[in-house]
């Protein structure tokens, strides 16, 4: 259950809960992930065609999980090491997507991203998703990270603001498809994590209805 539902529109289609997850809510969400990741553990995806891994280590909950090597970005059912479907998603991460949302249509896939050390997400656009008419939920525990969108052509002037541990924010509309990364992550300015760092999760609806 959502703590906080004061909400900030931030830009045309992006709106923040600051604090929607009080921090005992938190640990409860992190306990929830990390014992899943025992079995669908972190693995590091790697570029398309170049193969040059990624900063930030990834797994997924859910039906269908992103994944991205050489042969591109794609959805699929299966852990890319263990070859088992994906842990199903936590419930509480079901409910908070219906309620931030309003969105009629289940979550499919929740990306789990976790950054460590200099692990940064550089500036993309998320379009791999058939159902583009969905929006798309992020949760953040952990360190800070500082957050930047801008509009959807790379050349648009970007916005940056901090995303804190419980920050719940939801893109739809025209900012579904607004060029956005994770500039950096600033380092012990939270200990939810165990070993440190940051943990991201981003519900999205794949397939259309
Ligand atoms: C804006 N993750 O996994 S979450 C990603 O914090 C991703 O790990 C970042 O971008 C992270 O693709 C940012 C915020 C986010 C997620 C999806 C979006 C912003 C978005 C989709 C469309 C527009
Ligand atoms: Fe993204």
């Amino acid at each position: 259950m959502p703590h906080s539902l004061r909400k900030l529109d931030v830009s045309p289609g992006v709106v923040l809960w600051p604090g929607c997850l009080e921090p005992a809510a938190q640990t409860a969400l992190i306990e929830d992930v990390l014992v899943r990741v025992r079995d669908a553990p972190f693995y590091r995806p790697r570029m398309p065609r170049s193969g040059r891994p990624f900063s930030v280590e990834e797994t997924n909950f859910g039906t269908l999980g992103w994944y991205s090597d050489e042969a591109g970005y794609r959805y699929q059912a299966c852990h890319p090491r263990t070859r088992c479907r994906w842990p199903p998603m936590p419930e509480s991460l079901i409910a908070l997507w219906s309620t931030l949302t309003n969105h009629p249509a289940l979550p499919e896939c929740c990306l789990v991203n976790l950054y460590r050390g200099d692990a940064r997400m550089g500036l993309h656009q998320d379009r791999d998703e058939a159902a583009l008419d969905a929006p798309v939920l992020s949760i953040s525990l952990g360190d800070d990270a500082i957050f930047r969108i801008g509009g959807t052509t790379r050349q648009s002037p970007p916005r940056r603001f901090t995303l804190r541990s419980g920050d719940a924010i939801v893109f739809g509309g025209i900012a579904r498809l607004a060029y956005h990364g994770i500039d950096r992550v600033i380092a012990n300015s939270c200990s939810l994590v165990p070993g440190g760092g940051r943990i991201n999760l981003t519900l999205r609806r794949v397939s259309p209805v």
